[in-house]
């Protein structure tokens, strides 16, 4: 196999030919917009390694701590607005548009990793900006985002089946109040952080301790199905700001070449199993998105 080549000129030819398009997006996604990757650089949670909080079993031995770090990411993502390259994703799901970029396309759908609401809320304000005179067919199609891992702002209940979507900052004073606590000389950790479980957020509906509505590892991603029919039906993959270490989501690109479709990687550095992709646009997504399909 041939290596991966970065020339536009090549991939635009793709473009003018493809059908069915599937972008796996990951957290390099959202990193102009101020919300922090998992791995490398800005992984860490003052002391602690985010992904080894994002599981049932840290949840389980220290609620009060998982529950202070998903506080922190929501208060970032309430903060962040949508970079360039979550506002290009979201026109591509205006018919109109992608024709523009890719003449032959039937199909768009961003199946993005990430929890931060920005790609449905980049989409919200496009759909605002069309206004209500545009004809159906020229609106954004919301269905076109699949939250593989959950949304930061939901919360759920651990034993029976609530679940809200609830935006409030703090989400309840405790939280609050480690604002204040979380300096430079209050590890997340420490003891005087501790909140008791009764008073982190709970069930509305049966009172047991409710958690956030992401999906942790050893969990079920959700919306699998479309997924899997979404990638079987895809001849074009464009996997964005991810390292392609988590999956089902990793596995989505080899998938698409399996059956013949291209695979085009945009991301900061070289990652594991670029070499299996037709093109790798070295650089941040939100620069090269645009140059190379804009
Ligand atoms: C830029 C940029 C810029 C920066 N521009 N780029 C062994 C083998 C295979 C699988 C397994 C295994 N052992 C266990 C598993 C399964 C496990 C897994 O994959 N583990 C691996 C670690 C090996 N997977 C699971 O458990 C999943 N569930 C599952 O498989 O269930 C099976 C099942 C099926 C059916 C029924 C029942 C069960 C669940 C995975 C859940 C992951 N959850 C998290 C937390 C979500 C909540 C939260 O956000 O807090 O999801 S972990 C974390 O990793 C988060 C992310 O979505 C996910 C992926 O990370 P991502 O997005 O790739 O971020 P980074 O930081 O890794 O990379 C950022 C990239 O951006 C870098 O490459 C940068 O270079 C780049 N970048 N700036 C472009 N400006
Ligand atoms: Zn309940």
């Amino acid at each position: 196999m041939p290596p991966p080549s970065n020339n536009v000129d090549d991939f635009r030819a793709i473009l003018q030919q493809v059908k069915h398009i599937v972008v796996i997006a990951g957290a390099g996604l959202s990193a102009a917009s101020g919300i922090p990757t998992f791995r490398g650089a800005g992984g860490m949670w003052r002391s602690l390694d985010a992904t080894s909080l994002a599981t049932p079993t840290a949840f389980a031995a220290n609620p009060s701590l998982v529950w202070q770090f998903y506080h922190h990411r929501r208060v970032k993502a309430l903060e962040a607005s949508p970079n360039a390259a979550h506002e290009l994703l979201a026109k591509m799901s205006i018919p109109n548009y992608l024709k523009t970029i890719a003449p032959a396309a039937k199909t768009f759908h961003l199946v993005t990793q990430n929890v931060d609401r920005l790609s449905t809320r980049a989409m919200d304000v496009l759909s605002a900006q069309i206004g209500k005179d545009v004809k159906l067919a020229d609106r954004p199609r919301p269905v076109s985002v699949i939250e593989m891992h959950g949304r930061l702002f939901d919360v759920k209940c651990t034993k029976c089946d609530w679940c809200t979507e609830d935006l409030s900052n703090p989400l309840c004073s405790t939280l609050g109040a480690t604002d204040a606590l979380l300096d430079d000389y209050h590890d997340a950790g420490s003891k005087e952080n501790d909140i008791p479980e009764d008073a982190l957020p709970r069930c509305q509906q049966c009172g047991a301790l409710a958690r956030p509505g992401v999906v942790w590892f050893d969990e079920k991603p959700l919306r699998l199905d479309d997924i899997n029919s979404i990638v079987y039906k895809a001849d074009l993959c464009l996997v964005v700001g991810t390292s392609s270490t988590v999956y089902p989501a990793a596995g989505y690109a080899y998938r698409v070449k399996r059956h013949n479709g291209t695979v085009a990687v945009f991301n900061l550095e070289p990652n594991k199993g670029d070499e299996h992709a037709d093109f790798v646009f070295l650089g941040r997504c939100e620069d090269e998105l645009p140059r190379v399909l804009g």
